[in-house]
């Protein structure tokens, strides 16, 4: 039976939790851990408040903290549009209306591309390197982190003496905490330094070690960004010896050391801040606290969130085994319990990642050692960061979902520039990528950034977030979102000449070359997928919140010109307007946008529109099932929602495979990308619950390699939580809790059953779906 105390909803920001301390995995088996130091990146272990991180190797002889701060970005403020760009529109349109498809992709190229034609990259702070004495022999060295309490630790034996180190970043004091001991007095040696690929210089301020900088050009927008890293070294016993450069400590007992870090940014077009005294204040104050304190309270607070789900697919000796050599499982032994790592690793890097007040998570979440990383650690959003957010909501983290919707209330005013410039059109639109400085451009050549798409997009990811959590504010906040993107659309759909239906043009369907040489188009599936969504959610929307806005009839009456989802020559669902995927140039093409409709959207399901969805599935099967880490995430969540649950698995499995994942379990696009971490972790949650517009579908895809297990405090649309418990393959216990009164339909194996929920009180079902409490 699962304990009474794991079924409650916990609301946004209260500390009790589903599963809290009773259900769930084993001690000790939220835990990566490690018999050997991190060599490459992708071997240290991450750890974040959301704004800090830090990437942790772990060396014996040498520690290494290759640090960022979420606001260190290339440039300064700057504004992309293109003045003038929407001269050329007409005849782009004619263009591709007459199917002159590389023509229209040359005018764009030359006369619509945004200034400059591309965007600002995230940037690493450098690495505080901290030396810790003479390699001589150790023993019993083991590194690990654990998710449970998001702190990491190294230890080993060198001359008789265990030496332990163990970092976290701390939310409530904005500091990165590094805690060095011994078990025999005056043991500990340091000498600290900083290194950086920025233009930065060192030196010791007292005995503080401190970098300050200016982040770089790119792009020809100037760096204006300054940015200051101040580390204090709290010694117990032994002397400091503060040197130009670097600080040294002998014969301490222990060692705590603080690490603050700023930039002058403020907002995207702001950046007056002082980081040299917030850097000085943070150090100051958590200098104050002692070392117990601040560590109780960071586990506190992580715990807050993290232990809102449990989840237990089952265990075999493989839990046992080093976190590398599970993924390169070379005896091929059955491990189940890898797949609920990764959907809890999932969970922790969100945490670590994305909090209210940080800016959203990137490509790379907040961990990125590089000036120029790769695709800029951006915001791409024709799928990498809408997929970052799919696990938040249903994970139980909808506060982790703030940055996203701060994000897009700005992109939402810079992009009102470009429906201007580039359109003509009023409202607000943004492409396929955006960075700190919020530009919302076409950008990286006409054929990859002329898909005006992104902003619409990262609006659904926002929708599902309110669907989740019913919360009014949220409502409140994306409706003018939502109507300013639906403004945009009224002026900038045109008439298809063939079927007289209003499409985006131009546009594409995201980076999948046509058989005529380009992407650019008219029409794509997205986008009327996307446009539907948008529509019908702006209408519903407006109904909730009492408005009458004169815009609401126009967009219904646009909602009815739409192309409708079309079927092609081999029974798959068509990519393009024209019959043309299988003369596509890439059959196996990593994105599979036009089944968004299927997943994320719901608009086909293999319950209400079964002829779509056998069409969908159909496409997916030409795709194939392995991509890049995010394409092959996706198929995961496409296949869960075909109700594919052996099928999702065995792509889960690619996914867990040395191929795409690193020995620290980051995602390998490759390199490293946190989308597939999150898409990954949603994944596996999909295959045990899904559900929209009053229905709840409980084990809807479970593979036949999980038959026994659990997991408490997921979270459905419509603001129910749900505790789901299974043996051989079949429910054996469904506890739901809704924040309201309502009746849901509860679908599982077959049978179906409506279920009054009232606010607050859980219902136990058994595996027939009667009700036992
Ligand atoms: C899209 C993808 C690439 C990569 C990049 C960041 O452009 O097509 O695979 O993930 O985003």
């Amino acid at each position: 039976m699962l304990a009474a105390a794991g079924l409650a909803v916990p609301a946004i920001g209260e500390a009790q939790g589903a599963g809290q301390g009773k259900a769930g995995a084993p001690q000790g088996d939220l835990m990566l851990w490690y018999r050997q130091p991190a060599v490459e990146w992708t071997e240290a272990l991450p750890i974040g408040n959301g704004r800090l991180g830090a990437m942790v190797f772990g060396g014996v002889a040498q520690e290494r903290l290759q640090l960022n701060e979420d606001t260190l970005w290339a440039g300064s403020p700057y504004q992309p549009a293109h003045t003038g760009a929407a001269a050329s529109l007409d005849q782009v349109r004619k263009l591709i209306f007459a199917g002159q498809y590389t023509d229209a992709d040359a005018l764009i190229e030359k006369t619509m591309m945004a200034t400059p034609p591309r965007q600002m990259s995230y940037q690493t702070i450098g690495d505080l390197l901290l030396t810790t004495g003479v390699s001589s022999q150790t023993s019993g060295y083991r590194r690990d982190l654990d998710l449970d309490r998001a702190v990491t630790t190294t230890s080993y034996t060198q001359d008789g003496i265990r030496f332990t180190r163990e970092a976290f970043v701390s939310v409530r004091d904005q500091v990165i905490v590094l805690r060095l001991t011994a078990d025999r007095a005056k043991s500990l040696w340091l000498h600290g330094s900083f290194t950086s690929p920025q233009k930065a210089d060192s030196r010791v301020e007292g005995t503080d070690l401190i970098l300050d900088g200016v982040n770089t050009a790119q792009q020809g927008i100037d760096g204006k960004l300054s940015f200051t890293t101040r580390v204090r070294f709290v010694v117990e016993g032994g002397q400091v010896s503060p040197g130009d450069r670097e600080v040294l400590i002998r014969d301490a007992d222990a060692i705590t050391v603080l690490i603050a870090a700023a930039t002058n940014f403020k907002t995207y077009n702001d950046i007056s801040g002082d980081p040299a005294a917030v850097a000085r204040a943070q150090i100051e104050a958590a200098a104050m606290r002692s070392y117990a304190d601040l560590l109780a309270d960071h586990v506190t607070e992580h715990r807050r969130l993290f232990r809102r789900v449990s989840l237990d697919l089952g265990r075999t000796a493989m839990a046992d085994v080093p976190t590398d050599e599970r993924i390169l499982n070379k005896t091929g032994a059955a491990d189940p319990g890898l797949a609920a790592l990764y959907c809890q690793y999932a969970r922790y890097l969100m945490i670590s990642t994305s909090r209210p007040g940080t800016q959203a998570a990137g490509l790379q979440g907040i961990w990125n050692d590089k000036l120029n990383a790769p695709w800029g650690g951006k915001y791409t959003i024709n799928i990498n960061t809408e997929m970052n957010y799919w696990p938040a909501d249903p994970g139980n983290l909808a506060e982790c979902v703030e940055p996203l919707l701060a994000l897009v209330e700005d992109i939402a005013v810079t992009g009102r520039v470009t429906a201007r410039e580039h359109y003509g059109a009023g409202g607000w639109v943004c492409h396929h990528n955006t960075d700190l400085w919020r530009a919302t451009g076409p950008i990286d050549a006409a054929k990859f950034g002329t898909w005006p798409m992104g902003g619409a997009w990262l609006l659904q990811s926002l929708w599902d977030h309110y669907d989740y959590g019913q919360d009014e504010a949220v409502l409140k906040r994306l409706y003018p979102l939502m109507t300013g993107a639906c403004a945009f659309y009224l002026d900038a759909l045109v008439k298809e000449p063939r079927h007289g239906w209003m499409v985006t043009c131009p546009s594409m369907s995201p980076e999948h070359t046509h058989p005529y040489g380009t992407m650019i188009c008219a029409g794509p599936a997205i986008d009327t997928q996307i446009l539907r969504d948008l529509f019908d959610r702006t209408q519903i929307a407006a109904a909730r919140l009492g408005r009458k806005d004169a815009l609401l009839p126009r967009i219904k009456a646009l909602r009815a010109q739409l192309a409708p989802d079309q079927v092609g020559k081999m029974g798959q669902l068509q990519e393009w307007l024209d019959d043309w995927d299988m003369e596509a140039v890439d059959l196996h093409h990593r994105h599979v946008s036009h089944l968004y409709g299927l997943f994320p959207s719901y608009q086909i399901n293999i319950h209400d529109t079964p002829a779509l969805a056998a069409a969908a599935r159909k496409s997916l099967e030409i795709r194939g099932d392995q991509a890049t880490g995010w394409g092959t995430a996706w198929r995961i969540n496409l296949w869960a929602r075909l109700a594919e649950g052996d099928h999702a698995h065995s792509i889960l499995q690619f996914l867990l495979s040395p191929e795409r994942t690193y020995p620290n379990m980051f995602d390998a696009h490759p390199p490293f990308q946190i989308d597939g971490n999150f898409g990954g972790a949603n994944a596996v949650m999909e295959m045990l619950l899904q559900g929209w517009n009053g229905n709840l579908y409980a084990l809807s895809a479970l593979p036949s390699a999980w038959p026994v297990g659990h997991v408490t405090g997921l979270r459905a649309r419509g603001g129910i939580a749900a505790d789901i418990a299974w043996a051989d393959g079949k429910l054996t216990q469904l506890s739901l809790t809704s924040l309201h009164d309502q009746t849901i339909r509860v679908h599982c194996a077959g049978h179906s059953k409506d279920i009054a929920l009232k606010a607050g009180r859980t219902a136990v079902l058994d595996g027939q779906l009667q009700p036992v409490a």
